[in-house]
């Protein structure tokens, strides 16, 4: 089986634990298909016509517990491998402890990935071996399909969606990354690489990159040109809800719901700011769909997480 499942290389637990169930399942089938098909042409051959095998002879008939028990055999059979196979996808989702998170943006047709230091790359995302990693990625234009065989993940990216998908690669190595959703007339060329690192030559590399703007940063610089100070700001004249410390705190809403400020929800208020609108509050924030770009929301979501701890700073 080790044979086997070096066809291509695996750089991670679960892609072991992938190729594991793939075989099995490949295993389990190709025996039962092996196993009928031998039972078809063995008894084909035995009983044709005018062979000498004794027909005289009916087998016993089969009793009603036997009949009973190899079905609930079967049906436990297939339901432990629908089992397996579910808790391996489930566990895809989630990440285990603390991840290092990395923001990828698709688009026709490159892959662009950002660090949490503002580190950026293009078509290549360096990550340390045997730490969780979560991708929050996102699409700028069409549906891209991030793809690492070698990791066995595959996630679509959707427009107007953020994609959660974590992995914890532990065998250093570049690896190939690809898009595995056709994106257009150049999407063949949508490729790239995953190099996997040692913890120290990661950071090593890490401090070699240009020592960008973090993302919370540049959140903050679109902040005041994309004119949100002009509103949400300090001196602001235009009455708007104040956004000091609402990463992950409740707001209640002006029809009397009252929902999280996550991701999702301040992602919507600036793409659809007149569909939760905020309690004691006019609807009139225009919509910035189309004026912000994926890159840009990333960084602005970025500098209202980190919002309190500077607000703390400056007063
Ligand atoms: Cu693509």
């Amino acid at each position: 089986m080790s044979g086997l499942s070096s066809f291509i290389s695996a750089a991670s637990e679960r892609a072991r634990q992938t190729d594991l169930l793939f075989f099995s399942a490949t295993a389990l089938s190709g025996f039962i298909v092996l196993l009928v098909a031998g039972l078809i042409i063995g008894f084909s051959i035995r009983y044709r016509k005018n062979s000498n095998a004794s027909r005289a002879e009916l087998p016993p008939p089969l009793l009603r517990e036997f009949e009973t028990g190899w079905t609930l055999a079967t049906v436990l059979l297939f339901v432990t491998i629908f089992g397996w196979a579910s808790a391996q996808g489930f566990g895809a989702m989630t990440p285990a402890g603390e991840p290092l998170q990395i923001n990828v943006v698709a688009k026709q047709w490159m892959w662009k990935s950002e660090h949490p230091g503002g580190e950026r790359e293009i078509n290549e995302l360096h990550v340390p071996a045997d730490r969780a990693i979560l991708l929050s990625m996102n699409s700028q234009d069409v549906i891209h399909s991030f793809f690492v065989p070698a990791l066995r993940i595959k996630q679509d990216v959707v427009p107007g969606h953020t994609e959660a998908l974590s992995f914890i690669a532990d065998k250093p190595g570049t690896y190939a990354l690809l898009c595995a959703e056709y994106c257009g007339t150049q999407h063949s060329k949508m490729t790239g690489k995953v190099i996997v690192m040692e913890e120290e030559d990661y950071a090593d590399w890490l401090s070699h990159q240009e020592a960008d703007n973090s993302l919370a940063a540049q959140g903050e610089r679109l902040f005041t040109t994309l004119g949100c100070s002009g509103c949400h700001g300090h001196s602001a004249n235009v009455r708007a809800p104040p956004l000091e410390n609402v990463y992950g705190s409740p707001v209640a809403l002006a029809d009397g719901r009252i929902v999280e400020a996550d991701d999702a929800y301040l992602r919507d208020s600036i793409l659809q700011p007149k569909r939760d609108v905020v309690a004691g509050f006019k609807p009139i924030m225009p919509s910035f769909a189309g004026r912000v770009s994926e890159a840009n929301l990333l960084a602005l979501l970025a500098y209202l997480k980190k919002k309190p701890q500077q607000e703390a700073r400056d007063d």
